[in-house]
């Protein structure tokens, strides 16, 4: 993964392209927007980028700002039930602020991977 501009000099854990969603936002329910995201995760961050994933490059680039940032600190993740979406393997992460996330990947391996990088870090991060 390339480094973030934020924090050259910190490699990031793991990155990559899922299929992710907001549902809730604030603690209020939002709609559903499934977009594919170049997502990054970085210490107890994680970054999402709208559009075409895949670049390695994303973060050296000009268009490279982040959509958005989410605190992982006290948050959680579970496999999302059926009633939260048709979709296969998906993940739903709920932050402290009250923002819930869907998250999904068509590839088993790859959604398996970030289910157990998140928990790990929601664990490492427990007591700050
Ligand atoms: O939970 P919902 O409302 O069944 O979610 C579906 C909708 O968001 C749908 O868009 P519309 O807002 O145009 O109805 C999406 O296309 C679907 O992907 C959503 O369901 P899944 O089960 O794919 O998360």
């Amino acid at each position: 993964c390339p480094s973030s501009p934020k924090h050259p000099s910190t490699p990031s854990e793991k990155c990559g392209v899922l299929n992710v969603t907001k549902i809730t936002e604030n603690g209020k329910k939002v709609r559903k927007n499934w977009t594919s995201s170049w997502t990054v995760l970085q210490g107890s961050s994680l970054l999402f980028a709208k559009g075409q994933g895949g670049s390695t490059s994303w973060f050296g680039s000009n268009q490279s700002k982040p959509e958005f940032t989410v605190d992982l600190r006290g948050g959680s993740v579970e496999w999302a039930s059926k009633e939260k979406s048709s979709k296969k393997h998906v993940i739903e992460l709920k932050t402290r602020q009250g923002t819930e996330l869907l998250i999904q990947s068509e590839i088993d391996s790859v959604i398996n991977d970030w289910y157990r990088a998140l928990t790990e870090t929601i664990s490492t991060h427990s007591d700050e």
